[in-house]
């Protein structure tokens, strides 16, 4: 079975900038999709600014439980949390304020990892 994984970096992050004003309140537009597959996420590790929000987007055979690293303790960085596994089809948004580079993963499957950058 052919794995051609070539995550090029897909950096959607660098194109669509508009923040300059703030008067929009678009904050509710998915600027940053990391969709979950069944094998694994895509993209794998994004780059964001602080107070930006992803959306994960189940698009796996399987429940969908997005958790900030280490499992399974999900300490670093506490509230980026599902808390809950969600079936196909359904997607978690998290709005990230802390600066730094935070792992996350499934905690049904843990091996299934990526990284947002909070810059
Ligand atoms: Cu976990």
């Amino acid at each position: 079975m052919p794995l051609s994984e070539e995550n090029e970096s897909v950096r959607e992050s660098e194109v669509m900038k508009n923040k300059d004003g703030g008067m929009m309140g678009s904050s509710l537009s998915a600027k940053h999709v990391v969709k979950y597959t069944d094998t694994g996420f895509v993209p794998t590790a994004l780059e964001i600014a602080s107070g930006e929000t992803v959306t994960f987007v189940n698009e796996s055979g399987s429940d969908m439980w997005i958790a900030s690293g280490t499992h399974p303790a999900h300490e670093i960085l506490p509230e980026f949390d599902q808390m809950k596994g969600t079936p196909k089809g359904s997607a978690y948004s998290f709005t990230f304020i802390r600066v730094g580079t935070w792992k996350f993963h499934d905690h049904f499957n843990p091996s299934a990892n990526g990284t947002v950058t909070v810059k």
